[in-house]
């Protein structure tokens, strides 16, 4: 799907999905569930244009960024709604990283604003004072200590907003996604990704429906779960059930039984870990669940049979990437090739090629490259990247694939050295060298190595400046150090200490030995 041939010139894409709702006569239905609360279309529509006014009062104006570091709740809608409403570029951010992760994406972005759940305070609070551009904090849920109260600026603001004069072509926000060396990089998306996605995979592959109750255990801030739960559901007047709470599998099968939704988004290790809890089928009632997604990384196919046998629903596995904003390959509800990533989605165009650019033999691995109109326009000040990734209307999305006879698409890892740890990017070089940091290590090599359930995890190989001191007590110092310096998820959840590292001639560690 091309968004011109759809889209008028004038385009605002928040305007599309909350006053759309209310302009369609669904007003008083229930568009989220917040941990319990109920938001209905025209709360939305109030929530997105009070936030709107409110960060115009503090001098926000079109094309100016705003930080959105906020939990699955109504403060993540109104920031991230309200935001392009008047014609500004909200940014959601993880809110699993650290303080310094925060104060490279305020100086990245240059974002006027942020708006920040209050128990997320206490890491990026630090920092803040740190960032030159940042002029207003909104604080919300919570004790705003020295910044504003995001509830007090709304009740503020006026309820009445007409939307900025955007094109279908306009930048509508940013998402930040990790290299494997330097720093994240921003992917610019338009006022018109979002409706690609939803008209391509949403509507055409999952079927998504006025009446579907959706719940993702990704959250908003990811570009998966951002669809998943916030414009998938809000594209057809259905209903998202949030959570602000880490997912758990007992707390996620919980909200499974409870709120009975008919769509459920998860990830591979969230699967697994689910598959893991005795008796769930019996204490849990899933039967409202018409089909159950999966992405972030491969699905191993003991997982998807596993899941159907115990539940007897179908996970259908998909991938899709932060630059091209959702689900591009997928598998289709019965018709499932399990391990397999599926069919292009109709509007997506896949070939397979090799370092040069050409198509290679069917069967043979090569890399993966995409055309489909939600791709990013661009990094942020990241020229060169842009370039190694953007060719004319197609993108690189470092992935190795092949493609058997009946053209299904088999992921085959990464070209670089990126680890996917339970659907979240893990860079290795970032892991090494905050292992250095230690005192006791010398050097250090970080690869993917797959646990009891077929799953990466981070795996470091250590040489220690004293090899008598390879102790177990050490490899778990070196974890809780990992733990403590950088964000948690990236870990090394095994350590062994080597004496020498495989290095070429020019020093560098080759991953790829270690691997093996
Ligand atoms: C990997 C997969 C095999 C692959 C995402 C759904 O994951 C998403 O975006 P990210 O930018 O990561 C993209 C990379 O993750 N990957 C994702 N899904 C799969 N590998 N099988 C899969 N099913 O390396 C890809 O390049 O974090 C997922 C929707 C939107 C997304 N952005």
């Amino acid at each position: 799907m091309i968004a011109a041939d759809r889209l008028p010139h004038e385009f605002n894409v928040a305007s599309h999905f909350v006053d759309g709702n209310v302009a369609a006569g669904r007003g008083a239905r229930t568009a989220f569930i917040c941990d319990g609360r109920t938001l209905t279309y025209a709360d939305v529509q109030d929530l997105a244009n009070r936030t709107g006014n409110a960060l115009r009062a503090l001098g926000v104006r079109m094309e100016d960024r705003v930080l959105v570091l906020c939990l699955d709740a109504p403060e993540f809608l109104g920031a991230f709604w309200g935001a392009m409403k008047i014609g500004a570029v909200p940014i959601p951010v993880n809110t699993l990283m650290r303080a310094a992760d925060y104060l490279y994406f305020l100086n990245d972005s240059r974002a006027k604003v942020a708006v920040i759940s209050a128990p997320l305070l206490a890491e990026a609070g630090p920092v803040l004072g740190q960032a030159p551009f940042l002029e207003h904090v909104l604080v919300a849920g919570g004790d705003a200590g020295r910044h504003r109260s995001f509830e007090d600026a709304i009740a503020r603001a006026p309820s009445a907003l007409a939307p900025a004069p955007t094109s279908r072509d306009d930048v509508a926000f940013w998402l930040y996604s990790s290299g494997s060396t330097g720093f994240p990089k921003g992917a610019v998306h338009l006022q018109h990704d979002m409706i690609v996605c939803v008209e391509t995979y949403a509507k055409q592959v999952l079927g998504i429906r006025e009446s579907d109750r959706v719940y993702s255990a990704a959250k908003l801030f990811f570009a998966y779960g951002l669809g998943n739960a916030g414009y998938f559901p809000m594209s057809v007047g259905a209903e998202a059930v949030l959570s602000p709470h880490r997912p758990t599998p007992d707390g996620v099968f919980e909200i499974l039984a409870r709120h009975r939704p008919t769509i459920f988004f998860g990830v591979p290790t969230l699967y697994a870990a689910m598959l893991a809890v005795k008796d769930a089928e019996r204490r849990f009632d899933l039967s409202s669940l018409r089909v159950c997604v999966s992405a972030g990384e491969a699905l191993p196919d003991e997982i998807y049979t596993r899941w159907k046998e115990r539940f007897g629903v179908e996970i259908i596995d998909g991938i899709g990437t932060t630059e091209i904003l959702h689900i591009f390959l997928s598998n289709r509800a019965g018709q499932v090739r399990p391990g397999s990533s599926g069919l292009p989605v109709p509007g997506y165009e896949a070939v397979i090629v090799d370092d040069t650019g050409q198509p290679v033999a069917q069967g043979e691995i090569g890399n993966l490259r995409v055309k489909g109109d939600s791709t990013m326009a661009s990094y942020w000040n990241k020229h060169e990247k842009t370039k190694e990734t953007l060719y004319g209307p197609w993108i690189q999305t470092g992935d190795k694939y092949w493609q058997d006879a009946d053209g299904y698409f088999w992921y085959a890892g990464r070209a670089d050295d990126m680890l996917k740890v339970g659907g979240i990017w893990v860079s290795p070089v970032e892991v090494e060298t905050t292992l250095i940091r230690h005192p006791a290590v010398l050097e250090a090599a970080v690869v993917g190595a797959e646990d009891e359930g077929r799953l990466i995890k981070p795996k470091a190989y250590v040489v220690l400046k004293d090899a008598g001191a390879a102790k177990p007590a050490l490899a778990d110092e070196l974890k809780a150090f990992v733990k403590d310096k950088i964000a948690p998820y990236k870990y090394p959840r095994w350590i062994e200490f080597v004496p020498e590292l495989p290095k070429t001639a020019t020093g560098k560690i080759q991953r790829f030995k270690l691997r093996a």
